[in-house]
């Protein structure tokens, strides 16, 4: 089937908070000025850190609070974000982490690639600086490694980016077929989009560690859960590979 090119798509942007409400304000001033419609997810803050989320969604016109009440983890406040692009009636999403860590001067330029390949991802190749921790660094190495196993391919250069757009179409079902609520979320809906036939097409974005900003990873829990991803993408992999390579040789 011919991919569709040039179409009209309706973008949001969501933004998944915990404990970056402070931060987000500029992500979301950021995402305004380019005028794009905001579901801004309050992924079960604290009172305060849900009044300034509130204050934000009442500043700002495009913006709506999706709020989950207890907290789910980045992947479940990304996929209550989609439900609600969804309902709202838009086709893409922009997905900004809230940290404020990517270069938000790159919109443009992924809303662009998301409107020429309407039916691909439109994923975030991290370019870091000096200031991302080394601890980060080797975990997404071996997840990069792990993930061309279970893609059986080289497709994804980086499975834990948190900007790219998605298409709702096919990212939606995706990520209602898998429980993985937390930081795995990125790594698995990635993987699982390969494995649909989705294309995927990554750009280079750069990304800074603020010397005093919020992390939520949990090094030593993040990264537990991640190899147990990992473990269960393997499995899946071989139960497709007759699939996924078959795919492949008709395709050529
Ligand atoms: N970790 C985490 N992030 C959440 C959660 N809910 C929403 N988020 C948002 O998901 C995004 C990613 O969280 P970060 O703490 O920056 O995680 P990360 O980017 O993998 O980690 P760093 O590389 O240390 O920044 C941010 O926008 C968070 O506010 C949650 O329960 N846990
Ligand atoms: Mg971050």
């Amino acid at each position: 089937m011919a991919r569709a090119e040039n179409v009209n798509i309706n973008l949001c942007a969501i933004v998944p908070v915990y404990r970056h409400e402070s931060a987000s304000r500029a992500v979301v001033e950021k995402l305004a000025s380019y005028e794009l419609p905001v579901i801004l997810v309050d992924d079960g803050n604290a009172p305060e850190g849900h009044e300034i989320l509130v204050q934000i969604a009442n500043e700002f016109p495009k913006v709506q609070l999706v709020t989950n009440k207890v907290n789910l983890g980045k992947g479940g406040a990304v996929r209550s974000g989609m439900v609600a692009a969804v309902a709202a009636g838009y086709t893409h999403a922009l997905q900004v982490d809230a940290d404020g860590q990517h270069d938000m001067d790159m919109i443009p330029f992924f809303v662009k690639a998301a409107k020429k390949h309407s039916d691909d991802l439109i994923g975030g190749f991290p370019q870091y600086d000096d200031s991302v921790p080394k601890s980060r660094e080797s975990g997404r190495k071996i997840t990069n490694f792990w993930v061309a196993i279970e893609t059986l391919s080289r497709e994804i250069p980086d499975a834990m980016c948190g900007f790219r757009v998605y298409p709702l179409a096919t990212s939606l079902p995706a990520a209602k077929k898998f429980r993985n609520n937390r930081m795995g979320f990125d790594i698995e809906i990635l993987v699982r989009l390969s494995w649909a036939g989705v294309k995927l097409r990554f750009y280079p974005i750069k990304v800074s560690y603020p010397k005093d900003g919020v992390s939520n990873f949990r090094l030593f829990h993040d990264n537990v859960a991640i190899s147990l991803t990992h473990t269960k993408l393997c499995l899946g992999m071989l139960v497709r590979s007759p699939l996924i390579l078959a795919r492949r040789i008709f395709k050529k």
